[in-house]
């Protein structure tokens, strides 16, 4: 499908070298749930994540203008034909060893820092909050990359400014809360809830360059707005069909997971699809 040296393979991507300073991401139509790869590919999965991406990439320029920052994108027209679609060329980039996450909702690992701690990393929050809690204000909860098969690993600021510098770790705090909140503003307008999200910069001399895919629900969450409702965990705006038959399947999570029935196929892809379309105002044909 291409002809270029991988350079690396996730779950539900790959990354090939396509020239010294340049890369090759692309998105597969593979889709993950409960920490595994199903055998089951959602058909256009990865030309939504991907042009979803693009759109996000747009969107959050001036952001990142306003931080002296850019983004890595480079065209997502000139790739391989293989990969029409569903890749994008880019910038290579030295990335820096922090993965940025930031929080405006309480959910998941969030929650059970929150009851554990009453704060979540170096911020102390009210009491009362429950998951799927909105916060007072988004939270930079930074992580580590972890191995393969194992969860990033928590951090808290002191780290960060041990891995990057003071002066770096402050910038990425602050531009990834602020690309969270300009995120979040632009999700709320149709309708979806963006809980958390994870981005990861790399550096150009001085400044920081957004890497990675953005805002895309493979890095996010994504609740529908409309059940939104604090005190159970939150049905995912994406996977919760394929979730719900999982549960429903009797797979017990530990041997490989089942082929998905073509119907939790469809109504996933339409998810995917109608997430596109409600956020970019286009449609995807
Ligand atoms: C990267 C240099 O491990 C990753 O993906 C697994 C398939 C994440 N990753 C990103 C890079 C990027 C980007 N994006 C970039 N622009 N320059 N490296 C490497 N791994």
């Amino acid at each position: 499908m291409v002809d270029l040296p991988l350079v690396a393979r996730g779950k539900v991507r790959e990354i090939y070298d396509a020239g010294p300073d340049r890369l090759l991401l692309v998105a597969s139509d593979r889709i993950s749930a409960y920490d595994r790869v199903l055998p089951t590919p959602i058909p256009d999965k990865g030309a939504v994540l991907t042009r979803l991406s693009v759109w996000w990439f747009e969107q959050l320029a001036p952001v990142l203008a306003s931080f002296g920052a850019a983004h890595h994108l480079v065209s997502a027209s000139e790739v391989p034909s293989g990969v029409a679609g569903r890749a994008m060329l880019v910038r290579r980039l030295a990335m820096l060893p922090v993965e940025c996450v930031a929080r405006g909702y309480l959910s998941g690992s969030g929650t059970k820092e929150y009851e554990r701690t009453g704060s979540i990393r170096d911020v102390p929050l009210p009491a009362g909050l429950v998951e799927g809690s909105r916060l007072p204000e988004p939270v930079f909860t930074p992580s580590t990359k972890a191995e393969i098969g194992e969860h990033d690993e928590a951090i808290d600021f002191a780290r960060v400014i041990a891995l990057v510098s003071a002066e770096r770790a402050e910038q990425l705090r602050e531009l990834t809360l602020a690309l969270y909140r300009r995120g979040a503003e632009i999700a709320a307008d149709a309708g979806i809830v963006l809980a958390d999200t994870k981005f990861e910069f790399g550096a150009a001399g001085d400044s920081l360059v957004l890497g990675d895919e953005v805002l895309t629900p493979d890095s996010s969450r994504f609740w529908p707005a409309d059940t939104w409702s604090p005190g159970a965990v939150q049905p995912s705006y994406d996977k919760q069909f394929v979730r719900d038959w999982l549960t429903s399947s009797g797979w017990d999570r530990v041997s490989e997971p089942p082929e998905l029935p073509e119907d939790v196929v469809a109504a996933t892809r339409e998810r995917y699809v109608t997430a596109y379309e409600r956020l970019t105002g286009q449609t995807f044909a």
